[in-house]
């Protein structure tokens, strides 16, 4: 059997460009002269590589995107050219860095249409994020009897720095379910925004369904009823344009591994007049203004939540990602990816014994599954084996396992640089999989 065989869609289906001669030449192309897949690959030399005698089938990007050279030139430039410590130095290079830093800030101010850049902290990722709003903002905040909201499909970082906070304040999680599709209930949802929440924490995008929840229209919601909402962009933001003055969110938070960016470093975004009222829960250098050993003032915004030595390099090499995705443009990533998406949907569709976890009508590129025979992790042992990377596990949100009443699911998740090739050589792994457990 040949394993890389191309899946075969219905006529009406993923039709070849005209003049491709197979598709994997057509490649998920919209109608854009300008869509160049081949060009993207290219940006991405991790792809030429082998796995097991295989070319890489990069099938994870969920867990962590791959880098374009744009983003690791950037950061061996930085390292070889102007390494040095920021907002400190007299010297040249101190200050060449502290620029390149701050205006790294500029970009990710611009890229989510911030108001301010005083409004974008960096931070190490989405996890440190949320436990900065769950310790700053609400720790101070919060009362017993409060109630803080949560989705069924929220990830491990969106759910226990709540759980801790509320083991600090005695206040209480409530949790907004969702149907079998993987999405909201609406009308549990507005029932669940009493005079006693006063925090909803929501994903935009689910990291093990892929569903895009309506993040607008539930921030509105929870606002009107006087509730203060952050967002985890930490799946939504390589993949749709986001505003956050148009959300209206209150706090927004990314990591840059998964937007191309370098792991280590993300973006805490947070209105001016929240976070002006905000105390530090991290104290050290750089947060600071005056010290004491009796007082200390802090710094003003948005060093105040930076303390110690930033990721200067990451800040620099997020930026650069950022470039490096409004280059080839938000809409058209999200065209190619949707197109990958229904053409892996279909394909996946005709496996015989496997389930589709996740099929809200708004979703990204994530493929979770389940297999009759196979477990998720011999699905994911037995793919890597032809080179094809995939996640197999409870995806850190193993409430939502349990509301699926699986314990793991096979996840192919993917990114601007996926192809079809990608999906046919997934699919016939799969059959290789149904080969050796049947
Ligand atoms: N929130 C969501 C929705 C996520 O998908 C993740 C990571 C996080 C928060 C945490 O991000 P971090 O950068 O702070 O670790 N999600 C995944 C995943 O799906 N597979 O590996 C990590």
């Amino acid at each position: 059997m040949n394993l890389r065989q191309p899946f075969s869609p219905s006529p009406s289906q993923a039709k070849p460009k005209a003049g491709a001669s197979s598709y994997a030449e057509a490649d998920g192309r919209p109608d854009d002269s300008t869509f160049d897949l081949a060009g993207w690959r290219q940006d991405f030399p991790i792809l030429n590589r082998q796995v097991h005698g295989s070319p890489l089938i990069y099938l994870d990007s969920a867990a962590t995107s791959q880098k374009p050279l744009a983003v690791v030139d950037r950061l061996q430039q930085y390292y070889l050219q102007t390494n040095a410590n920021v907002h400190r130095g007299a010297h040249t290079l101190s200050e060449e860095a502290t620029f390149a830093y701050e205006v790294a800030r500029d970009r990710v101010q611009a890229f989510l249409n911030a108001r301010q850049r005083e409004e974008i902290i960096f931070v190490r990722g989405t996890t440190e994020a949320i436990n900065l709003v769950a310790q700053s903002y609400a720790r101070p905040r919060i009362k017993p009897g409060d109630e803080i909201l949560l989705t069924a499909m929220e990830h491990h970082s969106n759910i226990v720095p709540w759980q801790i906070l509320c083991q600090q304040t005695g206040a209480q999680l409530r949790v907004v379910p969702i149907n079998d599709a993987g999405e909201i209930e609406w009308q549990a949802f507005t029932a669940l925004l009493t005079p006693h929440c006063r925090l909803l924490a929501v994903t935009q995008v689910s990291n093990a369904l892929g569903t895009v929840n309506p993040v607008a229209e539930m921030i509105t919601l929870a606002h009107d009823a006087g509730v203060v909402v952050l967002v985890d962009g930490a799946q939504a933001i390589p993949h749709l344009q986001v505003d956050v003055q148009a959300l209206d969110a209150d706090f927004y938070a990314f990591s840059g591994h998964k937007v191309y960016g370098p792991t280590g470093i993300g973006v805490l975004y947070g209105k001016r007049a929240l976070l002006e009222e905000m105390d530090p829960y991290q104290g050290g250098g750089d947060m600071i203004s005056r010290v004491s050993f009796e007082k200390t003032d802090y710094n003003v915004l948005p060093y105040r939540f930076e303390a110690g030595t930033p990721h200067i390099a990451g800040a620099i090499g997020l930026a650069t990602a950022l470039d490096y995705i409004a280059g080839i443009g938000l809409n058209r990533i999200a065209l190619h990816e949707r197109a990958l998406l229904d053409y892996g949907t279909q394909a996946l569709a005709m496996i015989e014994g496997l389930r589709l976890i996740g099929t809200a009508q708004n979703k990204v590129g994530i493929l979770s599954f389940v297999m009759a025979e196979a477990h998720a992790h011999d699905i994911g042992t037995i793919l890597d084996q032809q080179g094809i990377a995939i996640r197999a596990g409870h995806h850190c949100a193993m409430p939502l396992m349990e509301r699926f009443g699986v314990a793991a699911t096979a996840r192919a998740s993917l990114a601007l640089y996926n192809s079809r090739t990608d999906i046919d050589a997934l699919v016939a792994g799969l059959h290789e999989v149904q080969r050796l457990f049947h």
